[in-house]
Protein backbone atom coordinates (compact mmCIF):
# COMPACT_ATOMS: atom_id res chain seq x y z
CA UNK A 1 0.00 0.00 0.00
CA UNK A 2 1.27 3.81 -0.99
CA UNK A 3 2.02 5.49 2.22
CA UNK A 4 0.05 8.18 3.08
CA UNK A 5 -0.19 11.68 1.16
CA UNK A 6 0.91 13.69 4.13
CA UNK A 7 3.93 12.05 4.56
CA UNK A 8 5.97 13.05 2.47
CA UNK A 9 7.64 15.95 2.37
CA UNK A 10 7.32 19.12 0.51
CA UNK A 11 8.49 18.65 -3.37
CA UNK A 12 11.80 20.25 -3.29
CA UNK A 13 13.11 18.29 -0.01
CA UNK A 14 13.17 15.49 -2.68
CA UNK A 15 15.73 17.10 -5.29
CA UNK A 16 18.63 15.65 -6.53
CA UNK A 17 21.13 17.28 -4.54
CA UNK A 18 22.77 19.75 -7.31
CA UNK A 19 19.45 21.05 -8.16
CA UNK A 20 18.03 21.04 -4.46
CA UNK A 21 21.01 23.92 -3.14
CA UNK A 22 19.97 26.26 -6.16
CA UNK A 23 16.22 25.99 -5.08
CA UNK A 24 16.85 26.21 -1.28
CA UNK A 25 18.97 29.14 -2.05
CA UNK A 26 16.87 31.21 -4.30
CA UNK A 27 13.83 29.92 -2.76
CA UNK A 28 11.32 28.89 -5.39
CA UNK A 29 8.10 30.49 -6.44
CA UNK A 30 4.83 28.27 -7.52
CA UNK A 31 1.76 29.71 -9.20
CA UNK A 32 -1.25 28.00 -9.73
CA UNK A 33 -4.43 29.72 -11.66
CA UNK A 34 -7.92 28.17 -10.93
CA UNK A 35 -10.39 28.61 -14.43
CA UNK A 36 -14.09 27.57 -15.17
CA UNK A 37 -17.56 28.69 -15.39
CA UNK A 38 -18.86 30.87 -12.36
CA UNK A 39 -20.30 29.65 -9.28
CA UNK A 40 -18.02 26.23 -9.04
CA UNK A 41 -16.09 27.21 -6.20
CA UNK A 42 -13.29 28.55 -7.70
CA UNK A 43 -12.76 31.02 -4.64
CA UNK A 44 -13.77 29.01 -1.91
CA UNK A 45 -11.04 26.65 -3.58
CA UNK A 46 -8.49 29.14 -2.94
CA UNK A 47 -9.46 29.97 0.47
CA UNK A 48 -9.59 26.43 1.24
CA UNK A 49 -6.24 25.72 -0.29
CA UNK A 50 -4.48 28.38 2.04
CA UNK A 51 -7.03 27.72 4.95
CA UNK A 52 -5.80 24.22 5.07
CA UNK A 53 -2.11 24.60 3.94
CA UNK A 54 -0.99 27.63 6.27
CA UNK A 55 -1.30 27.89 9.87
CA UNK A 56 -2.98 30.79 11.68
CA UNK A 57 -4.53 31.79 7.69
CA UNK A 58 -8.03 31.99 9.47
CA UNK A 59 -6.52 35.71 10.76
CA UNK A 60 -7.45 36.57 7.20
CA UNK A 61 -10.39 35.06 6.60
CA UNK A 62 -12.44 38.35 7.23
CA UNK A 63 -10.54 39.83 4.15
CA UNK A 64 -11.56 37.27 1.77
CA UNK A 65 -15.53 37.04 3.04
CA UNK A 66 -16.58 39.50 1.00
CA UNK A 67 -14.72 37.69 -1.97
CA UNK A 68 -17.15 34.61 -2.04
CA UNK A 69 -19.29 36.83 -4.13
CA UNK A 70 -18.92 36.38 -7.67
CA UNK A 71 -15.35 37.54 -8.65
CA UNK A 72 -15.06 40.00 -11.36
CA UNK A 73 -11.46 40.22 -11.93
CA UNK A 74 -8.14 38.69 -11.70
CA UNK A 75 -7.53 38.01 -7.88
CA UNK A 76 -3.82 37.39 -6.81
CA UNK A 77 -3.12 36.01 -3.52
CA UNK A 78 0.43 35.15 -2.07
CA UNK A 79 1.23 33.34 0.46
CA UNK A 80 5.23 31.91 1.40
CA UNK A 81 4.78 28.26 2.61
CA UNK A 82 8.05 27.41 4.47
CA UNK A 83 9.68 23.67 5.25
CA UNK A 84 12.75 22.89 7.06
CA UNK A 85 14.90 25.48 5.52
CA UNK A 86 12.88 25.93 2.21
CA UNK A 87 11.01 28.64 1.07
CA UNK A 88 8.16 28.75 -1.64
CA UNK A 89 6.80 31.72 -2.62
CA UNK A 90 2.76 30.67 -3.29
CA UNK A 91 1.10 32.57 -6.01
CA UNK A 92 -3.17 31.69 -6.51
CA UNK A 93 -4.62 33.28 -9.56
CA UNK A 94 -7.98 33.03 -9.20
CA UNK A 95 -10.10 33.93 -12.53
CA UNK A 96 -13.65 35.48 -12.71
CA UNK A 97 -16.01 32.67 -14.21
CA UNK A 98 -17.74 32.13 -17.62
CA UNK A 99 -20.94 33.29 -17.29
CA UNK A 100 -23.93 31.65 -18.42
CA UNK A 101 -24.37 33.51 -21.62
CA UNK A 102 -25.65 32.64 -25.14
CA UNK A 103 -21.92 33.19 -26.44
CA UNK A 104 -19.59 31.83 -24.17
CA UNK A 105 -17.40 31.69 -27.00
CA UNK A 106 -14.93 34.19 -26.12
CA UNK A 107 -14.91 34.03 -22.43
CA UNK A 108 -11.84 31.68 -22.20
CA UNK A 109 -9.88 34.77 -24.30
CA UNK A 110 -8.86 36.78 -21.35
CA UNK A 111 -7.45 33.51 -19.15
CA UNK A 112 -5.44 32.51 -23.02
CA UNK A 113 -4.16 35.67 -22.80
CA UNK A 114 -2.95 35.99 -19.41
CA UNK A 115 -0.69 32.98 -19.86
CA UNK A 116 0.39 33.84 -22.84
CA UNK A 117 1.30 37.01 -21.52
CA UNK A 118 3.27 36.00 -18.13
CA UNK A 119 5.37 33.80 -20.90
CA UNK A 120 5.86 36.75 -22.97
CA UNK A 121 6.56 39.17 -20.03
CA UNK A 122 9.35 36.83 -18.82
CA UNK A 123 10.91 36.25 -22.01
CA UNK A 124 11.09 39.99 -22.43
CA UNK A 125 12.97 40.20 -19.53
CA UNK A 126 15.76 37.36 -19.94
CA UNK A 127 16.30 39.24 -23.17
CA UNK A 128 17.47 42.39 -21.03
CA UNK A 129 21.16 43.13 -19.79
CA UNK A 130 19.93 43.10 -16.13
CA UNK A 131 17.96 40.02 -15.98
CA UNK A 132 18.54 38.76 -12.45
CA UNK A 133 14.87 39.22 -10.06
CA UNK A 134 12.69 39.08 -12.81
CA UNK A 135 9.06 39.07 -11.88
CA UNK A 136 7.42 35.91 -12.97
CA UNK A 137 3.85 34.88 -12.99
CA UNK A 138 4.07 31.71 -15.11
CA UNK A 139 1.24 29.69 -14.85
CA UNK A 140 2.51 25.89 -13.48
CA UNK A 141 -0.90 24.35 -12.59
CA UNK A 142 -4.07 25.62 -14.07
CA UNK A 143 -6.64 23.77 -12.18
CA UNK A 144 -9.77 23.87 -14.44
CA UNK A 145 -13.36 23.09 -12.90
CA UNK A 146 -15.67 20.83 -14.32
CA UNK A 147 -19.51 22.00 -13.50
CA UNK A 148 -20.85 18.15 -11.58
CA UNK A 149 -24.15 16.89 -13.67
CA UNK A 150 -25.51 13.57 -14.27
CA UNK A 151 -24.64 14.54 -18.15
CA UNK A 152 -20.93 14.07 -19.66
CA UNK A 153 -18.41 17.45 -19.94
CA UNK A 154 -19.69 20.03 -22.00
CA UNK A 155 -18.37 21.13 -25.56
CA UNK A 156 -17.23 24.89 -24.19
CA UNK A 157 -15.48 22.56 -21.87
CA UNK A 158 -13.60 20.86 -24.28
CA UNK A 159 -12.98 23.35 -26.57
CA UNK A 160 -11.33 25.33 -23.66
CA UNK A 161 -9.55 22.40 -21.83
CA UNK A 162 -7.88 21.75 -25.92
CA UNK A 163 -6.75 25.35 -25.25
CA UNK A 164 -5.38 25.22 -22.02
CA UNK A 165 -3.33 22.03 -21.77
CA UNK A 166 -1.28 23.51 -24.75
CA UNK A 167 0.11 26.04 -22.78
CA UNK A 168 -0.14 25.16 -18.85
CA UNK A 169 -0.32 21.77 -17.11
CA UNK A 170 -3.79 21.20 -16.59
CA UNK A 171 -5.52 19.75 -13.83
CA UNK A 172 -9.04 19.08 -14.65
CA UNK A 173 -11.24 19.23 -11.13
CA UNK A 174 -14.89 18.02 -10.63
CA UNK A 175 -16.14 20.83 -8.76
CA UNK A 176 -18.51 20.41 -5.35
CA UNK A 177 -18.10 16.61 -5.16
CA UNK A 178 -20.41 16.96 -2.52
CA UNK A 179 -23.84 17.28 -4.58
CA UNK A 180 -23.12 14.31 -6.74
CA UNK A 181 -23.68 10.89 -4.91
CA UNK A 182 -20.50 8.43 -4.92
CA UNK A 183 -21.93 6.58 -7.51
CA UNK A 184 -22.94 9.53 -9.53
CA UNK A 185 -19.23 10.43 -8.73
CA UNK A 186 -18.03 7.27 -10.09
CA UNK A 187 -20.04 7.22 -13.04
CA UNK A 188 -18.94 10.94 -14.00
CA UNK A 189 -15.12 10.21 -13.39
CA UNK A 190 -15.74 7.44 -15.94
CA UNK A 191 -17.52 9.67 -18.51
CA UNK A 192 -14.31 12.27 -17.98
CA UNK A 193 -12.39 10.21 -20.32
CA UNK A 194 -13.40 11.90 -23.01
CA UNK A 195 -11.05 14.13 -22.10
CA UNK A 196 -7.74 12.01 -22.96
CA UNK A 197 -10.63 10.69 -26.01
CA UNK A 198 -10.29 14.39 -27.27
CA UNK A 199 -6.04 14.51 -26.99
CA UNK A 200 -6.42 17.21 -24.55
CA UNK A 201 -3.03 17.23 -22.66
CA UNK A 202 -3.39 16.89 -18.91
CA UNK A 203 -0.87 16.92 -16.25
CA UNK A 204 0.03 13.52 -15.64
CA UNK A 205 2.21 12.61 -12.40
CA UNK A 206 5.41 10.67 -13.77
CA UNK A 207 6.04 7.62 -12.37
CA UNK A 208 9.54 7.01 -11.53
CA UNK A 209 10.35 3.66 -11.33
CA UNK A 210 13.24 3.60 -8.66
CA UNK A 211 11.31 4.69 -5.90
CA UNK A 212 8.87 2.17 -5.68
CA UNK A 213 6.57 4.18 -2.89
CA UNK A 214 6.67 7.66 -4.90
CA UNK A 215 5.72 5.74 -8.08
CA UNK A 216 3.26 4.21 -5.92
CA UNK A 217 1.29 7.24 -4.77
CA UNK A 218 2.07 8.45 -8.55
CA UNK A 219 -0.17 5.69 -10.13
CA UNK A 220 -2.87 6.26 -7.33
CA UNK A 221 -2.70 9.99 -7.86
CA UNK A 222 -3.13 9.39 -11.86
CA UNK A 223 -6.24 6.84 -11.11
CA UNK A 224 -8.14 9.68 -8.95
CA UNK A 225 -7.88 11.71 -12.08
CA UNK A 226 -9.95 14.08 -12.50
CA UNK A 227 -9.91 15.14 -9.03
CA UNK A 228 -12.99 15.63 -7.26
CA UNK A 229 -13.03 17.93 -4.79
CA UNK A 230 -14.88 20.57 -1.92
CA UNK A 231 -14.09 23.33 -0.90
CA UNK A 232 -14.84 25.25 2.44
CA UNK A 233 -13.32 27.75 4.73
CA UNK A 234 -16.15 26.47 7.06
CA UNK A 235 -15.23 24.72 10.31
CA UNK A 236 -17.92 22.42 11.23
CA UNK A 237 -18.45 19.31 14.07
CA UNK A 238 -18.19 16.13 12.12
CA UNK A 239 -20.27 13.22 13.93
CA UNK A 240 -17.55 11.76 16.01
CA UNK A 241 -16.89 15.43 17.46
CA UNK A 242 -13.71 16.63 15.15
CA UNK A 243 -14.18 20.07 14.07
CA UNK A 244 -13.07 19.91 10.22
CA UNK A 245 -13.38 21.66 7.06
CA UNK A 246 -16.42 20.81 5.53
CA UNK A 247 -20.15 21.34 4.48
CA UNK A 248 -22.73 20.91 6.93
CA UNK A 249 -26.06 18.69 5.48
CA UNK A 250 -29.00 16.97 7.07
CA UNK A 251 -27.71 14.23 6.80
CA UNK A 252 -24.22 14.79 7.77
CA UNK A 253 -21.02 16.49 7.22
CA UNK A 254 -18.67 16.83 3.73
CA UNK A 255 -15.36 17.03 4.71
CA UNK A 256 -12.53 18.30 2.66
CA UNK A 257 -9.94 16.79 4.02
CA UNK A 258 -11.37 13.47 4.00
CA UNK A 259 -10.13 10.64 1.19
CA UNK A 260 -13.66 9.07 1.71
CA UNK A 261 -15.40 12.08 0.45
CA UNK A 262 -12.80 13.70 -1.86
CA UNK A 263 -9.45 13.85 -3.60
CA UNK A 264 -8.64 17.97 -2.23
CA UNK A 265 -5.83 16.17 -0.01
CA UNK A 266 -4.73 14.45 -2.97
CA UNK A 267 -4.69 17.30 -5.14
CA UNK A 268 -3.15 19.24 -2.66
CA UNK A 269 -0.67 16.60 -2.28
CA UNK A 270 0.45 16.82 -5.91
CA UNK A 271 0.50 20.22 -5.91
CA UNK A 272 2.50 21.25 -2.67
CA UNK A 273 4.34 18.54 -1.84
CA UNK A 274 5.09 15.31 -4.05
CA UNK A 275 5.04 16.93 -7.42
CA UNK A 276 5.96 20.89 -7.78
CA UNK A 277 8.87 20.45 -8.99
CA UNK A 278 7.39 18.71 -11.84
CA UNK A 279 5.13 20.72 -12.32
CA UNK A 280 8.10 23.58 -12.37
CA UNK A 281 10.35 21.77 -14.36
CA UNK A 282 7.93 20.78 -17.34
CA UNK A 283 5.91 24.82 -17.35
CA UNK A 284 10.17 25.71 -18.14
CA UNK A 285 11.61 22.65 -20.32
CA UNK A 286 8.19 22.29 -22.11
CA UNK A 287 5.62 25.34 -22.32
CA UNK A 288 7.94 28.35 -21.93
CA UNK A 289 9.55 26.69 -24.52
CA UNK A 290 7.28 25.98 -26.58
CA UNK A 291 5.97 29.61 -26.39
CA UNK A 292 9.33 31.07 -26.71
CA UNK A 293 10.47 28.98 -29.86
CA UNK A 294 6.82 29.83 -31.47
CA UNK A 295 7.94 33.53 -31.35
CA UNK A 296 11.03 33.28 -32.23
CA UNK A 297 10.35 31.80 -35.53
CA UNK A 298 7.31 34.16 -35.98
CA UNK A 299 9.01 37.53 -35.04
CA UNK A 300 12.34 39.18 -35.18
CA UNK A 301 14.74 39.43 -31.85
CA UNK A 302 13.16 42.02 -29.83
CA UNK A 303 10.13 42.81 -31.72
CA UNK A 304 7.17 43.86 -29.97
CA UNK A 305 4.26 41.27 -29.64
CA UNK A 306 1.84 42.73 -32.12
CA UNK A 307 -1.36 43.01 -30.20
CA UNK A 308 -1.94 44.95 -27.26
CA UNK A 309 -1.07 43.61 -23.90
CA UNK A 310 -3.27 43.55 -20.84
CA UNK A 311 -0.51 42.28 -18.33
CA UNK A 312 -0.31 45.06 -16.05
CA UNK A 313 3.40 45.13 -16.46
CA UNK A 314 3.26 45.47 -20.02
CA UNK A 315 0.98 48.70 -19.25
CA UNK A 316 3.47 50.08 -17.43
CA UNK A 317 5.69 49.40 -19.83
CA UNK A 318 3.56 51.02 -22.78
CA UNK A 319 2.42 53.60 -20.48
CA UNK A 320 6.14 54.65 -19.76
CA UNK A 321 7.20 54.44 -23.55
CA UNK A 322 4.10 56.88 -24.07
CA UNK A 323 5.59 59.44 -21.53
CA UNK A 324 8.98 58.78 -23.54
CA UNK A 325 7.45 59.84 -26.51
CA UNK A 326 5.34 62.66 -25.42
CA UNK A 327 7.97 64.04 -23.80
CA UNK A 328 10.62 63.72 -26.91
CA UNK A 329 8.00 65.36 -28.84
CA UNK A 330 7.66 68.17 -25.94
CA UNK A 331 11.87 68.38 -26.69
CA UNK A 332 11.78 68.51 -30.68
CA UNK A 333 8.89 71.06 -31.00
CA UNK A 334 10.65 73.31 -28.51
CA UNK A 335 13.47 72.63 -30.48
CA UNK A 336 11.72 73.78 -33.60
CA UNK A 337 10.12 76.60 -32.08
CA UNK A 338 13.56 78.41 -31.31
CA UNK A 339 14.75 77.67 -34.98
CA UNK A 340 11.53 79.43 -36.18
CA UNK A 341 11.92 82.52 -33.63
CA UNK A 342 15.96 82.73 -34.77
CA UNK A 343 14.76 82.55 -38.85
CA UNK A 344 12.16 85.10 -38.06
CA UNK A 345 15.00 87.34 -36.07
CA UNK A 346 17.61 86.45 -39.10
CA UNK A 347 14.77 87.21 -41.69
CA UNK A 348 14.11 90.89 -40.38
CA UNK A 349 17.45 91.29 -39.67
CA UNK A 350 18.09 91.04 -42.94
CA UNK A 351 15.05 92.78 -43.98
CA UNK A 352 16.27 95.32 -42.03
CA UNK A 353 19.77 95.97 -43.86
CA UNK A 354 18.12 95.41 -46.71
CA UNK A 355 15.93 98.49 -46.30
CA UNK A 356 19.11 100.10 -45.62
CA UNK A 357 20.77 99.14 -48.18
CA UNK A 358 17.96 100.49 -50.09
CA UNK A 359 18.08 103.63 -48.24
CA UNK A 360 21.24 104.58 -49.17
CA UNK A 361 21.51 103.32 -53.12
CA UNK A 362 18.34 105.93 -52.74
CA UNK A 363 20.60 108.24 -51.41
CA UNK A 364 23.08 107.79 -53.79
CA UNK A 365 21.12 107.90 -56.41
CA UNK A 366 19.75 111.27 -55.28
CA UNK A 367 23.15 112.38 -54.84
CA UNK A 368 24.38 111.05 -58.32
CA UNK A 369 21.19 113.03 -59.62
CA UNK A 370 22.28 115.91 -57.54
CA UNK A 371 25.77 115.72 -58.88
CA UNK A 372 24.52 115.42 -62.36
CA UNK A 373 22.70 118.36 -62.55
CA UNK A 374 25.00 120.62 -61.01
CA UNK A 375 27.64 118.91 -64.05
CA UNK A 376 24.83 119.80 -66.78
CA UNK A 377 24.27 123.34 -65.88
CA UNK A 378 27.81 123.54 -65.60
CA UNK A 379 28.77 122.70 -69.15
CA UNK A 380 25.78 124.86 -70.22
CA UNK A 381 27.78 128.25 -68.91
N1 LIG B 1 -21.91 22.25 -2.36
C1 LIG B 1 -20.79 22.94 -2.58
N2 LIG B 1 -20.85 24.27 -2.71
C2 LIG B 1 -19.71 24.93 -2.91
C3 LIG B 1 -18.44 24.29 -2.98
N3 LIG B 1 -17.49 25.21 -3.19
C4 LIG B 1 -18.12 26.40 -3.23
N4 LIG B 1 -19.45 26.25 -3.06
C5 LIG B 1 -20.46 27.31 -3.05
O1 LIG B 1 -20.71 27.73 -4.38
C6 LIG B 1 -20.95 29.14 -4.43
C7 LIG B 1 -20.00 29.81 -5.40
O2 LIG B 1 -18.69 29.67 -4.93
P1 LIG B 1 -17.49 30.61 -5.43
O3 LIG B 1 -16.28 30.11 -4.73
O4 LIG B 1 -17.81 32.02 -5.31
O5 LIG B 1 -17.45 30.21 -6.99
P2 LIG B 1 -16.51 30.80 -8.12
O6 LIG B 1 -16.13 29.68 -9.00
O7 LIG B 1 -15.41 31.59 -7.51
O8 LIG B 1 -17.49 31.78 -8.91
P3 LIG B 1 -17.10 33.01 -9.86
O9 LIG B 1 -16.26 33.91 -9.06
O10 LIG B 1 -18.40 33.61 -10.26
O11 LIG B 1 -16.39 32.43 -11.03
C8 LIG B 1 -20.80 29.64 -2.98
O12 LIG B 1 -22.06 29.74 -2.42
C9 LIG B 1 -20.00 28.55 -2.30
O13 LIG B 1 -20.26 28.44 -0.92
C10 LIG B 1 -18.43 22.86 -2.83
O14 LIG B 1 -17.40 22.20 -2.89
N5 LIG B 1 -19.63 22.26 -2.64
MG1 LIG C 1 -14.83 33.48 -7.71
Amino acid sequence: MAPSIESYPIGIANLPNQLHKIVAKRGASFTIMLAGESGLGKTTFCNTLFSTTIKGYQNHRKRFQKQLDKTVEIEITKAELEEKFFKVALTVIDTPGFGDYVNNKDSWQPIIEFLDDQHESYMRQEQQPRRKDKIDLRVHACLYFIRPSGQSIKTLDIEIMTRLGSRVNLIPVIAKADTLSPADLLKFKQRAYVIEAQGIKIFVPPVEEDDAAAADHARALTAALPFAIIGSDQDVQAPDGRIVKGRQYLWGVAEVENEEHCDFKKLRSLLIRTHMLDLIQTTEDVHYESYRSNQMETRKFGEAKPRRLDNPKFKDDEEALRRRFTDQVKVEETRFRTWEQQLISERDRLNKDLEQTHQSIKQLEAELEQLAGSNRSYNKR
